[in-house]
């Protein structure tokens, strides 16, 4: 383990971290007695303008708002470190992956990506993930996405892109939303988005939480090691508690009843001590390999199959630490593709290097000037020391006589470094100006059936529901129209499928069968299972509730690092059948199905009798059925599955031994049913179970 770095930035934060304590005073540190009435020339006359503190208490008042991202404005941030698995010192010269004894700080934040600051956190939309590892050798970011593609090959499309996903421009309808007009009208005139727009119609795009998303680096870099050999990376996260999705219809619902759903998660699990991880991986590809394969590496619409070139594990993060303040820190954090440190470099994508223009550039305006580097959560752990001076918001102060180079009365510093430097990749450049897409970028459509092709049943059902949605809002028939004909090219059973669903003409079969090839990692059906921690578990319970039973099932979880709460029609405590108390954690009244994993309803015939009596408490046994959420019914309980509306086969006969997918009923609360219902919560969910006659 470094002895300096684990908590070098933690350590360096501690200079900046303010208590609010002691008297009240002005920004100049003037004591104030009273901030509850104005001065005033009498009790009832005007206000002086001789009042400073009144003053400066509005005026700051009155600033105290940033420009929102223009993109990504929605997010959420936490503290962490990484470590790698090994040197890669013959790869790159990147300090933080050369040694296992190094642990390097980070920062990561999550965002949506369409939505206002304010909007829902469940939106359909692809996810930020950028990471600012505060390295030795200065900080790098790694600004990815929870997609390994994106919607365009230039970055001179990204506005156009970006003004068509965000609310219309004549009303501001509709926020956080893809399901429009413009943002088909674009996508569909725009064939080199097909790839991404499945992306973003399968179950990516709704994750159950931040800890349960894969992240890409997106763009192919480059690994280039002490000697100036270059090496072609893809990055790749992959959350250790596996890739989970919401459900649609729930996604939406949580956006009203709990619209900070996935920030939520991502704190509360950290408060708890159950640190969120990633493994960090790489696929490599030699120089010379650069043209091995049917599309071109520098295309960001392009993923490299896994089955092609395997990723190789090289580290892992943890996120330990929430910030103090989220203005402070979430909000002016800064990232930017273009902050490498040595042994990191780009490529030729035109996505990324527009990206090298734009992230310091917004910067600017957001944070005000020049000067955002300064700012805590920005600031390297590694030494800074040039001659840029002055700017708003200058913090440093600089001394000396000189603030430029080259200088003697300065005694020539800062001098320029000679080991440890940041040296660009000597790529061998040449060719004509032109403006013109290379041909090897003109494969639109065989990586979107790749994905399609790669998708379980399930995910698919989920993927033509979700273009139906999304079409189904567009008012344009020639929009939906348009896209259909897209999809075609993608798989002429899917197309049709979708124009079924949004009311225009099927498509012609283009004869010519697409390829057969898939990619078994691009499935949710192939992620990490069985993992309980931070699931949320629901237990039902009222007066006479069989509280053994109960707390049997709580306990039992618990022990495998779910949360279960207790939840009854009012808040306090029941008193249980067997005479004593049951805290409750909260009344039902104030929640919802859908903000938790999985449902449990103990026996205890008055408890029982009381719910089923209670619509809400039915609504929350179907709506999470419905949700395709496991269930437990111990004893009587396994009537409230009976008496709320639920598919025939499960409420004629409550305790038959038949199996419904994702639901165990047991006489009691032992080990056998905590066991079974462990394991049905660790699959998550439980897709195979016909929902589509429940109304809830
Ligand atoms: Fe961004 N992007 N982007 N982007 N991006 C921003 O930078 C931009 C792209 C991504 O949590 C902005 O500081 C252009 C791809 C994330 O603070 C802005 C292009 C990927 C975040 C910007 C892209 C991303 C941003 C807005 C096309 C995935 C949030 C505020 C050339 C690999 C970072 C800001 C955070 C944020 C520009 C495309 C990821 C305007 C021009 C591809 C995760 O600079």
């Amino acid at each position: 383990m470094n002895e300096e770095t684990p908590d070098a930035k933690n350590r360096q934060l501690e200079n900046d971290r303010t208590d609010s304590e002691g008297p009240l005073t002005t920004e100049t540190g003037v004591r104030v007695e009273d901030t509850d009435n104005s001065l005033s020339a009498g009790e009832r006359g005007p206000t002086l303008l001789e009042d400073f503190h009144v003053r400066e208490k509005i005026t700051h008042f009155d600033h105290e708002r940033i420009p929102e991202r223009v993109v990504h404005a929605r997010g959420a941030g936490a503290y962490g470190h990484f470590t790698p698995y090994e040197g890669l010192s013959d790869l790159t010269a990147a300090h933080f992956l050369s040694d296992p004894g190094v642990t390097t700080p980070v920062f990561v934040r999550f965002s949506t990506v369409a939505g206002s600051r304010g909007s829902a956190d469940t939106v359909r939309d692809v996810r930020g993930f950028a990471v600012k590892f505060y390295t030795e050798q200065g900080n790098y970011d790694l600004v990815g996405n929870n997609m390994p593609v994106f919607f365009i090959q230039d970055g001179v499309k990204f506005p156009d892109f970006v003004h068509a996903v965000k609310p219309e421009p004549h009303n501001e309808i509709p926020q956080a939303q893809s399901a429009h007009d413009t943002l088909w009208d674009f996508v569909g005139l725009q064939p080199e988005a097909t790839h991404m727009m499945m992306w973003l119609m399968s179950d990516r795009a709704i994750p159950r939480s931040y800890r349960t998303m894969q992240g890409f680096g997106v763009h192919t870099f480059r690994f280039v090691n002490d000697r100036g050999q270059g090496t072609f990376v893809k990055f790749h996260w992959k959350p250790l508690l596996g890739t989970h999705s919401l459900v649609w219809d729930e996604a939406q619902r949580i956006q009203g009843k709990d619209p900070d759903y996935n920030r939520r998660d991502l704190w509360e699990a950290i408060e708890r001590g159950q640190y969120p991880e990633w493994e960090l991986g790489v696929q490599l590809v030699p120089e010379e390999n650069e043209h091995d394969f049917d599309f071109d590496l520098l295309d960001p619409t392009k993923l490299i199959p896994e089955e092609q070139v395997p990723v190789r594990p090289v580290g892992r993060m943890v996120l330990d630490r929430n910030p103090d303040n989220f203005f402070a820190e979430t909000e002016q954090v800064a990232f930017h593709t273009a902050n490498v440190v040595p042994g990191i470099d780009f490529t030729n994508d035109p996505l990324l290097q527009a990206r090298n223009f734009s992230y310091l550039d917004t910067q600017l305006l957001r944070l005000g000037g020049s000067n955002f580097q300064q700012i805590p959560v920005n600031r390297p752990v590694a030494e800074v020391s040039n001659n840029q001076r002055d700017g708003f918001s200058q913090h440093r102060v600089h001394r000396g006589q000189t603030s430029y180079y080259p200088n003697s009365l300065g005694g020539g510093c800062p001098a320029l470094a000679d080991e440890g430097v940041y040296r660009h990749y000597t790529e061998k450049v040449e060719g004509a100006k032109v403006r013109k897409r290379a041909e090897s970028f003109k494969d639109h459509y065989s990586q979107a059936r790749l994905f399609y092709n790669s998708l379980a049943d399930w995910e698919r059902d989920h993927l033509v529901a979700a273009f139906r949605f999304e079409l189904g809002k567009c008012e344009e028939l020639a929009v939906r129209q348009r896209e259909v004909a897209n999809l075609v090219n993608v798989d002429h059973g899917l197309a049709v499928a979708v124009a079924e669903g949004v009311g225009v003409e099927p498509p012609e079969d283009p004869g010519a069968a697409g390829h057969g090839d898939s990619s078994p990692a691009l499935s949710q059906a192939n992620t990490a299972f069985g993992d309980l921690t931070g699931r949320q578990v629901a237990v039902l319970v009222d007066h006479g509730v069989d509280g053994t039973a109960a707390e049997a099932l709580r306990d039992a979880l618990v022990g495998r690092g779910a949360v279960v709460e207790m939840l009854a029609p009012l808040d306090g405590a029941v008193r249980t059948r067997e005479g004593g108390d049951l805290p409750v954690d909260r009344s039902y009244t104030t929640v919802s199905s859908v903000l938790y994993d999985a449902v449990a309803v103990p026996g205890g015939p008055d408890s029982v009798a009381s719910l089923a009596e209670d619509g809400e408490a039915r609504h929350f046994v179907l709506e999470a059925y419905k949700h395709h959420k496991p269930i437990a019914a111990v004893g009587q309980g396994t009537s409230l599955l009976s008496g709320g509306g639920l598919p025939g086969r499960l409420s004629e006969s409550p305790l038959e031994t038949e199996s419904i997918e994702g639901v165990v009923r047991s006489p009691g609360a032992d080990s056998d049913l905590t066991e079974e219902f462990a394991r049905l919560i660790g699959l998550h969910r439980h897709w195979e179970r016909p929902t589509d006659a429940v109304s809830a």
